[in-house]
């Protein structure tokens, strides 16, 4: 896993559609695309990610669900992202089968640890910087963080939380292949712009 990965959030999208942020920012470069919802129904997340699906096939950019395995299958994701308290990962494989992409988000030590005993495709080193976007939340990492985490694991790491332009470079100096943002991208006045930056501040220093 390496690039720019979109994690979405559609009321940082303002006035704009989910949709439009999704396609500027893989117009941008974006190599990843992960729809994350909390309070939607079933029915409209189906819905949407059916949408979002057209949308990335023509760029060849992975569709990743968040949590839901349910809503995966059903639409034929390419994966899902699931965190500590979501399905757990060997039961996400089990459904999903050997071919998808399964993310694992990290929030402890204990997490990297167990982590390495799983056949995961990546790690959410989670999260990076504190960041209003998600507070529930059991610390940030901060770089030494990545470091060590990158030093310890052979897991690809894809690093979230508070990440931008001015420190992304930062974060893939410290380790991280892959850097995910929400706001930097869904809450930018130009998304394409926004995501081109990004995706050559991360060419730049792996
Ligand atoms: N998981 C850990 S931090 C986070 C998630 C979903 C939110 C990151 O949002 P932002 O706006 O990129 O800081
Ligand atoms: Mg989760």
């Amino acid at each position: 896993m390496k690039g720019l990965y979109l994690v979405t959030d559609r009321d940082l999208c303002g006035d704009r559609s989910l949709e439009d942020v999704i396609l500027q920012s893989v117009r941008g470069g974006a190599r990843y695309v992960q729809i994350r919802e909390k309070d939607q129904s079933t029915r409209d997340f189906i819905e949407e990610a059916l949408r979002i699906k057209e949308i990335l096939k023509p760029f060849s950019v992975p569709l990743i669900i968040n949590d839901r395995v349910d809503v995966a299958l059903v639409v034929k994701a390419e994966g899902v992202h699931v965190g500590q308290s979501d399905m757990p990962y060997k039961m996400a494989r089990f459904l999903m089968g050997p071919g998808a992409v399964i993310g694992l988000s990290v929030e402890t030590w204990k997490d990297v640890e167990e982590a390495e005993t799983l056949d995961c495709n990546y790690i959410g080193v989670s999260p990076v910087f504190d960041t209003p976007t998600k507070t529930d939340t059991k610390g940030a990492w901060g770089l030494d963080g990545i470091a060590r985490i990158s030093a310890f694991s052979r897991h690809p790491l894809v690093a979230i939380g508070g990440m931008n332009a001015s420190n992304a470079a930062d974060v893939v100096k410290a380790g991280a292949g892959c850097v995910a943002v929400v706001s930097a991208i869904c809450a930018a006045p130009d998304p394409e712009a926004e995501s081109r930056k990004l995706v050559g501040i991360i060419k730049n220093h792996v």
